[in-house]
């Protein structure tokens, strides 16, 4: 036992009651308990060892595969009151949930161990950071952990004796059956129940279930804010850096953003970037009046298709050591790993994620899934921040939304004001991905990257961010919206993306410091055709034009959708919105 915590010692006892563990091991975080484990799992195939020359630490794991991303339709936020979890969330009465879900954890870890999870999200220690403890009879949840968060007996350090304060999260593989599969949230009681995956989203229940869905309550409640954004800063020459975050929905490009590489027009100038965080932030006014971030994770659980050396090299550099691939191909030649957009020459003797052999130059089938993942340590990142253990955060600048539209959303614009920025964010809509069960390439409204993950009434949501703008003042950071996935008539990604979407940032912080002029527009001011930095890249100005065009015909089609999504809120949508959206009419004419 790792405390003296009355309420977590409680706690671990009723659910070792329920589960009926062979054995209770309390994790501690030291590298002797981590590398038994290894080696446990290592002798049970639930990990392979790579090749330690090649990927020094690193190891193979496959889910089942009806098990391979976030269940959205079997995750639920159980509030007692229906209407506190809102029209956007699969709700269940929190009495009726227990009672389902008891008699499936009633035993269910007889035969197994149940591994006690302590875990700080944020630099522990940090105002910001928060305590969890997962309880799981997972050895692949643990050494997951261990990468993606602050986990062992130090997480236990600031919550003394009496503290109630920790999010209790209780996770079961169970039979990994599908029908059964539950992600459930009671946002009132701090816990977390998951059951019947083995998932990374489902699973690590710091990420997704605490990080956000439970922290986006508390932070409600408390004052502050948990969004699903990327973090990073940007130096310039004279060595000043500012800090933008940006919420994009899952695998639109988060990881790719948080560590780019900058082009060589602003490399050669001495410009940097820098990468606090690549999925979560948790935002607070500071005393300075201005909102600050941290990053509550400590790795990164990144897509692994596409990444290569030269759209993500931070991001492949961070995964070439101390690192767990999940559902790539494994490459019996020499023991590494490959997926589909890593170079063109894919390997004849393999394993797909399947685990079926696979011969990449034959076959049409893929060989890593779509939604196979990385999960790296954060130190191993190139371009971490010197931020990164900061228990302050960052302050941010620019604020950014952004999603997949093949059409209607321009490259860039920005929000007349705080309020305008709020209504941008809440309108959002994105193709869906991989990341999430279910049908790929839909448009569907996901506000603030946050349709999955907000833990209550999304019209309550709204109006803790316009109430937040209240609290900012002039100090809030300004908000634009981006748009990196417009397409030409052939379907082809007009703007060339990855690093040099550092040439849009640019703007964003100039804007931010009034240096850039920017053109009126009916959904917000946009750059200068002639403003974005082209310099090394081979587009005509006419081509940055049509990425800016704002098409009216098609902004009042989005109007029309938005009235329909705001339907939806009822009289929880707060009024602003409202206006917001009626001056969005008249100003489209
Ligand atoms: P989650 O981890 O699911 O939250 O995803 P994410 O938002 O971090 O997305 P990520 O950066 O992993 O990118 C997902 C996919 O989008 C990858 O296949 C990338 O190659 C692709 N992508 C990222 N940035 C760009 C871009 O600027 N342009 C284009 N065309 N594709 C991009
Ligand atoms: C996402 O889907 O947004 C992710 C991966 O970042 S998961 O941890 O599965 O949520
Ligand atoms: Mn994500």
């Amino acid at each position: 036992m790792l405390t003296n915590n009355k309420n977590v010692l409680n706690w671990v006892d009723e659910m070792v009651a329920l589960c009926k563990p062979d054995q209770v091991v309390w994790i501690d975080g030291s590298e002797a308990q981590l590398n038994a484990l290894r080696e446990k799992s290592l002798a049970s195939g639930e990990l392979e060892k790579l090749n330690e020359e090649k990927l020094p630490g690193c190891y193979l794991h496959r889910t089942i595969p009806n098990d391979v991303a976030r269940v959205e339709a079997r995750t639920f936020i159980c509030s007692r009151k229906e209407e506190d979890a809102g029209p956007t969330n699969n709700w269940c009465d929190p009495k009726e949930m227990y009672a389902k879900l008891t008699p499936m954890y009633d035993g269910v870890m007889k035969g197994r161990t149940m591994y006690v999870i302590p875990y700080s999200m944020g630099p522990i220690g940090s105002p910001l950071a928060k305590v969890g403890v997962e309880l799981t009879d997972s050895i692949y949840v643990v050494l997951n952990m261990d990468i993606m968060t602050r986990m062992g007996k130090d997480a236990f350090a600031n919550l003394g004796d009496t503290s109630n304060d920790f999010v209790r999260g209780l996770h079961s593989k169970a039979d990994i059956d599908p029908e059964n599969r539950y992600i459930v949230h009671f946002p009132e009681d701090n816990t977390i129940w998951s059951i019947n995956s083995g998932y990374g989203g489902n699973v690590l229940l710091g990420k997704k279930c605490f990080a956000l869905r439970i922290a986006s309550y508390q932070g409600k409640n408390e004052g502050w804010m948990a969004e699903h954004m990327l973090i990073l800063g940007i130096e310039n020459p004279q060595g000043e850096v500012k800090y933008i975050t940006a919420a994009f929905p899952s695998a639109c490009g988060k990881t790719n953003l948080a560590m780019l590489v900058p082009p060589e027009v602003y490399a050669k100038q001495g410009y940097k970037v820098w990468c606090v965080g690549d999925d979560i932030a948790w935002l607070k006014p500071g005393e300075d009046g201005r909102l600050y971030a941290i990053n509550p994770e400590n790795g990164f659980f990144g897509v692994a298709p596409g990444t290569n050396e030269k759209s993500n090299p931070n991001a492949l550099h961070s995964a070439m050591r101390d690192t767990i691939f999940t559902n790539v191909v494994h490459n019996l030649d020499d023991n590494t790993v490959w997926w589909e957009g890593l170079d063109k020459n894919p390997p004849a003797n393999a394993v797909d994620w399947l685990g079926q052999p696979w011969n990449g130059k034959e076959s049409t089938e893929k060989g890593a899934h779509p939604n196979s993942r990385f999960t790296a340590p954060a130190r191993n990142c190139p371009c971490i921040s010197s931020e990164f253990n900061n228990p302050k955060g960052v302050p941010v600048s620019a604020m950014i939304f952004g999603g997949r539209r093949a059409k209607t959303a321009p490259l860039v614009y920005q929000s007349f004001n705080w309020n305008h920025g709020v209504f941008v964010g809440s309108t959002m809509a994105s193709e869906t991905t991989a990341a999430a069960t279910g049908a790929v390439g839909v448009v569907r409204r996901d506000p603030m990257a946050m349709l999955p993950f907000c833990g209550y009434h999304m019209g309550d949501y709204f109006k803790h961010w316009l109430e937040m703008g209240e609290k900012l003042g002039d100090k809030a950071p300004k908000i634009f919206n981006v748009n990196w996935f417009r397409t030409d008539d052939e379907g082809h990604f007009i703007w060339p993306g990855f690093g040099d979407n550092m040439r849009v940032l640019m703007w964003i912080l100039d804007r931010c410091d009034g240096k850039a002029d920017a053109v009126e527009t009916a959904i917000g001011y946009e750059p200068k055709p002639e403003d974005i930095n082209t310099d090394g890249l081979n587009i005509d100005l006419d081509v940055i034009k049509g990425l800016l065009n704002v098409d009216a015909s098609l902004w009042k089609e989005e109007a029309k959708g938005i009235h329909e999504f705001y339907a939806k809120f009822g009289d929880r949508l707060p009024e602003e919105l409202n206006k917001q959206l009626a001056a969005l009419e008249k100003r489209l004419g």
